[in-house]
C-alpha cells in the first residue's frame, strides 16, 4: 500500500497552500483532486487578500509575482443615498488589504508546488476515508480506472463546501449552523479599466453593487439579484444598466463597460461545521465553513486554517508535541465565528431584504453612524483587514 505522512483531499487554494508549507517544512503528502488541473485553475473567485493571507503565501515561497502584481489598497468607499464615503483603512488599522485573483494564487501554488515535484494526483474519483478515528488513516481513490489506497498519519479535508470528508463524518458526530440569505450575487469579470482605485460597496433601493477588479485593466463588478434569476436573463447590456442606476451618478457617468468575459450568480449562505477535528482528520476552509462574500472573507479564512494546521502538524512531527493539534479545531473556530458575525453583519446592511421601509432606514442610520464615527469606522476597518491572530484566536 502506498504512503505518506498527511493525505489532503483537495487542490484549491487550501490543499495546494497547506502542501507547499508542509513540503517546506520536510512533511510529505499527497494531494488528490476529482477536478483537472486546468479547471481548478480557471475558477474565477476571490479576489481580496488581507496581509496575514499575503504575508502566509510569501512563507510558502510563492509570493514573488503577487508582490509585482498584486494592487495594494489602502481604503475602500460605501455609497450610499447617492454619496460615497471613504473608509481609511490604512489610517484607521496601519494595515491594508491586497487585490490579487484567486486564480493567480492557484497558478502561483501549481508552479510553486505542483511543478517543483509536489505529488498532486487530478482526476481521481470516489474518494472514501477511513480509520481517521485511529492511527491508522486510509484514503482510497479511483484514478485512470485503478482502485488505489495511502495509508497516512493525518487527513486535510480542503475539498470544500461540496466535498466528500464531512459528509462522511455521521451526523451525530457534527453540528451544522447555517443561514441562508434571500437573493445571489450576480458577477462578471470585463476587460475594462475599474471604475476607481479602490473597492466600492453600494447599498442602493434597487439592490447592492460592488465594484472591484483584478488588475488595472480588468474589472470585476458584482450585482444583488433574486435567487431564481438565470445569466440568460443578464445580458451584457441589462447588467451594465442595472450596475450603473445603482451607483452615486458621479461613478456612474465614469463607468467604462466592455464585454463580459465571465458571467457568474453565486448564492450567499453562512455555514459553520463544529467541530473542525476528527481524531486525524481536519477540516480546512470552505470543507468546514463558508461565509456571504460581501466582507471577502472566505479565502483569507481558509488561509488562517492551514496556518493553524501545518503549524500544529510541523510541531507534531519536529518536537513530538500534540498540543497545538488539540487547539486547530477551539482556535479555528474562534477566528471562524468573528469572520461570520462581520460577513454576516455587512451584508445585511448592504443589500435589500424586500419591501421593509423601516428596515432600509435602519440601514441608512447605521451607513451614517458608521461613515460619520472613527470608533464604528474603525471598528469595521479592523475586521476588513483582517483580525490580529492574537485578537481571533
Ligand atoms: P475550494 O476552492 O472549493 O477547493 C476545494 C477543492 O476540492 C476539490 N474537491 C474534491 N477533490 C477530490 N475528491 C472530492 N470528493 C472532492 N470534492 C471537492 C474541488 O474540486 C476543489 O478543487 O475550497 P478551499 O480550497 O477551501 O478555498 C476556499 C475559497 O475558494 C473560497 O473561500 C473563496 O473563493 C470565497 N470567496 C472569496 N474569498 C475571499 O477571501 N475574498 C474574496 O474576495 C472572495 N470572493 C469568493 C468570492 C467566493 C465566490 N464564490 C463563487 C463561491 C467571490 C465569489 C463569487
Ligand atoms: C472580488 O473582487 O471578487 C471581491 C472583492 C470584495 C468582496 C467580495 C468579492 O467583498
Amino acid at each position: 500500500m502506498q504512503q505518506t505522512r498527511v493525505v489532503i483531499v483537495g487542490a484549491g487554494p487550501s490543499g495546494l497552500l497547506l502542501a507547499q508549507l508542509l513540503r517546506r517544512h520536510g512533511i510529505d503528502s499527497v494531494v488528490l483532486e476529482q477536478r483537472t488541473r486546468h479547471y481548478v485553475e480557471a475558477r474565477i473567485r476571490a479576489g481580496l487578500l488581507e496581509q496575514g493571507t499575503v504575508d502566509l503565501l510569501r512563507e510558502a515561497g510563492v509570493g514573488e509575482r503577487m508582490a509585482r502584481e498584486g494592487l495594494v489598497h489602502n481604503g475602500f468607499e460605501v455609497a450610499f443615498e447617492g454619496r460615497a464615503h471613504r473608509i481609511d483603512l490604512h489610517g484607521l488599522t496601519g494595515s491594508q488589504v491586497t487585490v490579487y485573483g484567486q486564480t493567480e494564487i492557484q497558478r502561483d501554488l501549481d508552479h510553486g508546488f505542483v511543478d517543483n515535484g509536489g505529488d498532486v494526483r487530478y482526476g481521481v474519483e470516489q474518494v472514501v476515508i477511513e480509520g481517521y478515528e485511529s492511527a491508522h488513516p486510509r484514503v482510497s481513490f479511483t484514478m485512470d480506472g485503478v482502485r488505489q489506497e495511502i495509508a497516512c498519519d493525518f487527513i486535510a479535508g480542503c475539498d470544500g463546501f461540496h466535498g466528500v470528508c464531512r459528509r462522511s463524518i455521521p451526523s451525530d458526530a457534527i453540528r451544522i449552523y447555517e443561514r441562508a440569505y434571500p437573493f445571489c450575487w450576480l458577477g462578471i469579470l470585463a476587460d475594462v479599466e475599474p471604475l476607481s482605485d479602490e473597492l466600492i460597496y453600494a447599498n442602493h433601493v434597487r439592490g447592492f453593487a460592488l465594484c472591484s477588479m483584478r488588475s488595472r485593466t480588468r474589472s470585476r463588478y458584482y450585482i444583488q439579484c433574486p435567487v431564481n434569476d438565470t445569466i440568460a436573463s443578464w445580458p451584457d447590456e441589462r447588467f451594465w444598466d442595472e450596475l450603473r442606476s445603482r451607483l452615486p451618478s458621479a461613478h456612474a457617468a465614469r463607468l467604462i463597460t466592455g464585454p463580459a468575459i465571465e458571467k457568474a450568480i453565486a448564492p450567499l449562505r453562512s455555514f459553520v461545521a463544529e467541530p473542525m477535528r476528527f481524531g486525524r482528520l481536519f477540516l480546512v476552509g470552505d470543507a468546514a465553513h463558508i461565509v456571504p462574500p460581501t466582507g471577502a472573507k472566505g479565502l483569507n479564512l481558509a488561509a488562517a486554517d492551514v496556518r493553524v494546521l501545518y503549524q500544529a502538524l510541523v510541531e507534531h512531527y519536529r518536537l513530538g508535541s500534540d498540543t497545538a493539534l488539540d487547539e486547530y479545531s477551539s482556535r479555528g473556530l474562534a477566528r471562524v465565528w468573528k469572520a461570520m458575525r462581520f460577513s454576516g453583519w455587512f451584508t445585511m446592511l448592504m443589500h435589500q431584504f424586500g419591501d421593509d421601509p423601516f428596515a432600509h432606514k435602519l440601514q441608512l442610520a447605521e451607513l451614517n453612524y458608521l461613515t460619520e464615527s472613527p470608533a464604528a469606522s474603525q471598528s469595521l476597518a479592523e475586521n476588513y483587514v483582517g483580525l490580529k491572530f492574537d485578537q481571533s484566536t
